[in-house]
């Protein structure tokens, strides 16, 4: 642990703007990095996901999807958190980096089986969707800071005040869409262990649920979106937020209804071609359009 934290460290910064969860926050009180965390065992585990172009060998569509590469065989050595239902808490980033892609932030919650204690709990059941941040600003860049999450090192939400008491998985996201015209969303995530008590009795019915992976299709114009047109609504991916009640609740209203420019702009290789998140999008002979 201390080991790969130190050699992270070392390699962060040279690697533009990939990042890793590993912080919970309580209450604005900031724990231990892994303490409730789950690690992953991948070689460079701030890499993303990704369906096409994999940084190592993980994409969406394999289990580990639910909380990264390896993350299970952390959880005997990851705490379990006790957090009151309705308390603020935040996801963040290790080794003081920010989210410098655009793209959405979200929040998903997995109840442990009865009888089941969280650091048992694989996630492949159930999840539901407790926050979600898209574009806040639609006067600003939708290639950097119209979106809320963007340069900032934490998620922040809210658990829900009726969730019932017990052992759940939350699991925090960043998606990077920067490459998704090009099929090439980039999903950062972990999972933190935590302990619900003060709860209620509310539960989200199953069209708030998808499970991982599958809930995620290569498919989804969530994951095929293009930044490089000038600003649009961006559909958010995943089920509506559940915020209390047996119903799916609405979303938080960050996504914006507004203008829907569809892109038809000049000039948006050479504006890609600034961004250096993918080395081998230099080689790429021809941009492709969604
Ligand atoms: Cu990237």
């Amino acid at each position: 642990m201390k080991l790969s934290l130190l050699v992270s460290a070392a390699i962060v910064p040279l690697v533009s703007a990939h990042y890793f969860f590993d912080t919970l926050i309580i209450d604005g009180v900031e724990t231990t990095p892994n303490q409730y965390v789950r690690s992953n065992t991948r070689p460079a585990k701030y890499n993303p996901t990704k369906w096409k172009n994999t940084r190592d060998d993980m994409t969406p569509d394999m289990l580990d999807f639910r909380c990264n590469k390896g993350s299970f065989t952390f959880a005997p050595q990851t705490e379990t958190a006790e957090v009151q239902a309705g308390s603020k808490l935040a996801m963040k980033l290790g080794v003081g980096a920010t989210m410098q892609h655009p793209g959405p932030g979200l929040v998903y919650m997995s109840k442990a089986p009865e009888g089941s204690a969280a650091n048992q709990y694989e996630g492949d059941g159930d999840w539901f969707k407790i926050h979600e941040e898209g574009i806040c600003d639609t006067e600003k860049d939708i290639k950097t800071d119209a979106w809320c999450t963007w340069d900032k090192d934490r998620i922040e939400f809210t658990v829900p005040a009726d969730l019932p008491d017990g052992e759940y998985l939350i699991r925090s996201e960043h998606i990077g869409v920067h490459g998704a015209h090009d099929g090439q969303a980039e999903f950062y995530y972990a999972c933190a262990q935590v302990k619900i008590t003060g709860g209620g009795t509310g539960f989200p019915s199953t069209d708030a649920t998808i499970q991982f992976p599958g809930g995620y299709k290569q498919d989804d114009p969530s994951f095929n979106f293009s930044v490089w047109g000038g600003m649009k609504e961006y559909p958010m991916p995943g089920p509506p937020v559940w915020t209390g009640g047996t119903e799916s609740g609405s979303g938080s209203g960050s996504a914006f209804n507004g203008t829907s420019a569809d892109s038809s702009s000049t000039g948006e290789t050479q504006e890609e071609e600034k961004h250096t998140c993918s080395r081998r999008r230099r080689r790429r002979a021809r941009h492709v359009r969604q």
